[in-house]
């Protein structure tokens, strides 16, 4: 028996238009953990195919397909199992955005998994060959993360990432940050695997370096203490996120950064506080954040800082307001983006009361597109800003600023600003590209 697990991309993203180059992308986990978790007595061939570096084979005649969505990458991953649907083979959707519009998802697949999928994918994959597979499996609590599975990388194009060492270590988040997908996925629940687990898997990872995925990995600062100190012993490099929370514990802080961390992307969201407030992100307060910056600095750690533009309280100064909070701040990496109400997420329910979705075109909601009415400013004014906010803050000398004010940066910052760089350029005619988005590209007609 064969299975062919697919991870879509979006337009933008996908192999061959590509947002970054090749040599900036690390590795996705979901494949590779959904490969580790196919129970190896029952013998089955599986192939991995991340729609991000490679074509689909549309022609391939698998036993079984699994795809998994998020939501923009949700319509090209339906247009995907049609197609091998209306040619006889099996479909199964899950992921993020299945979880969150199950019945959605149904329509275009043999069976759907909600949740978390370590107990129901096996179990789906025995019915399966049994003859016996259900419309639904549905998991919403996580099973014990003891004797996690080790991710099938082997199956991995190796040379498609700038590194393919990323892990987890715990998942879930107890914030709920009213457009995130992630309480409304998972519900506020945080769940740890065992430190020594980890930290046995990131010595084991090829290279120096890792990246560790998780939203946010110091929501239980105990835990994290005790990662932190142990993963300092196998001297590795690694990136990954927090929430502005870091600052709050100075003994978090300083382990962290001894522990090898050389950047963390972090959620400012806003520089207006009463835009903070409306998106329940109350644990992050604006006049904290240059200090909070610097202080990682000190520790010898860069910053992604991710802003949201089209808040309910931002006015047209904010775009401006937030570059020059970047070059003031030094942040070694600025994100923009725009409000998206992901599906069945507060600020959906609370927009759609409002009859303010403008559009449920899925493909849209990759966060650089307007897909609400904005109510201080136009959608013009908002898709403007934030084109101007990218580039400005990625002019040479917005980059050299920033980056020689940080003092940790490095021949990678240097590399990941240029990658911003061309991505910035390139946004206003991507965005376009986006819009007629052909989510049945390359998928044979008949
Ligand atoms: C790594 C990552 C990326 C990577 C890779 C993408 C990917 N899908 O893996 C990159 C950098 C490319 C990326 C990009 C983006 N991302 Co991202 N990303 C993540 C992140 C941090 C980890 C995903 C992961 O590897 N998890 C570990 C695996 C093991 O868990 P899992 O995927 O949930 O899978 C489990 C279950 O869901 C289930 N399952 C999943 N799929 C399937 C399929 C089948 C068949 C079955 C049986 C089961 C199953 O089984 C697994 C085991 O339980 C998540 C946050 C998170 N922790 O989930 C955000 C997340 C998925 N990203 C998100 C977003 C918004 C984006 C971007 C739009 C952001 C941006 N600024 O560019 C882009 C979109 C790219 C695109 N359109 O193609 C959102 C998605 C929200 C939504 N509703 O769509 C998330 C949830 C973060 C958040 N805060 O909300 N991302
Ligand atoms: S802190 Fe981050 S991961 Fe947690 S709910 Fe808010 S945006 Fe989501």
């Amino acid at each position: 028996m064969k299975i062919l697990l697919i991870q879509p991309s979006g337009t933008v993203h996908r192999y061959r238009v590509g947002n970054f180059p090749k040599s900036l992308r690390y590795s996705p986990l979901t494949l590779t953990t959904l490969a580790a978790l196919v129970p190896p007595e029952l013998d089955i061939e599986v192939e991995i195919c991340d729609e991000g570096v490679q074509l689909v084979d549309f022609e391939a005649r698998p036993d079984l397909i699994g795809i998994t969505i998020i939501t923009g990458t949700a319509l090209r991953g339906y247009a995907i199992a049609d197609h091998f649907r209306r040619r006889g083979i099996p479909v199964v959707l899950g992921g993020v955005h299945t979880t969150l519009l199950p019945d959605e998802a149904a329509q275009h697949a043999d069976s759907i998994v909600v949740g978390f999928g370590e107990e129901t994918w096996p179990e789906l994959i025995r019915d399966f060959k049994n003859g016996q597979m259900k419309k639904r499996y549905t998991a919403l609590k996580s099973p014990s993360l003891v004797n996690y599975p080790i991710a099938r990388r082997d199956l991995l194009k190796k040379d498609s990432y700038i590194t393919t060492s990323t892990i987890w270590a715990t998942r879930g988040c107890l914030n709920d940050c009213d457009f995130c997908s992630i309480p409304a996925t998972w519900g506020k629940n945080f769940y740890m695997r065992p430190v020594e687990e980890v930290v046995a898997e990131a010595a084991a990872l090829p290279g120096k370096e890792f990246v560790l995925l998780d939203p946010s990995p110091m929501e239980d600062p105990a835990y994290a203490k005790e990662l932190f100190r142990e993963m300092k012993k196998i001297n590795k490099k690694w990136f990954g996120l927090s929430t502005t929370k870091i600052g709050e514990d100075p003994e978090l802080m300083k382990i962290v950064g001894e522990s090898g961390c050389k950047g963390l992307l972090i959620g400012f969201e806003s520089v207006n506080q009463m835009s903070i407030g409306s998106i329940q992100k109350n644990h992050n307060s604006v006049d904290f954040y240059i200090n909070l910056v610097k202080r990682m600095h000190d520790h010898g750690m860069g910053v992604q800082a991710c802003f949201v533009f089209g808040l309910d309280d931002d006015e047209p100064d904010i775009f401006k307001r937030t570059v020059d909070f970047c070059e003031k701040a030094y942040v070694d990496l600025p994100r923009f983006s725009t409000y998206t109400p992901f599906p069945n997420t507060g600020a959906y329910r609370k927009l759609d009361a409002q009859n303010r979705i403008l559009t449920t075109n899925w493909s849209l909601y990759d966060v650089e597109h307007i897909v609400i009415q904005p109510k201080g400013m136009t959608v013009e004014q908002i898709q403007n800003g934030l084109l101007w906010a990218w580039n400005h803050v990625y002019r040479v000398p917005s980059i050299a600023k920033r980056l020689l004010g940080s003092r940790t940066s490095t021949g990678f910052a240097i590399a990941l600003n240029m990658g911003y760089r061309s991505y910035a350029k390139r946004l206003g005619e991507m965005s376009n590209q986006m819009l007629q988005d052909d989510v049945n590209e390359g998928i044979p007609l008949a």
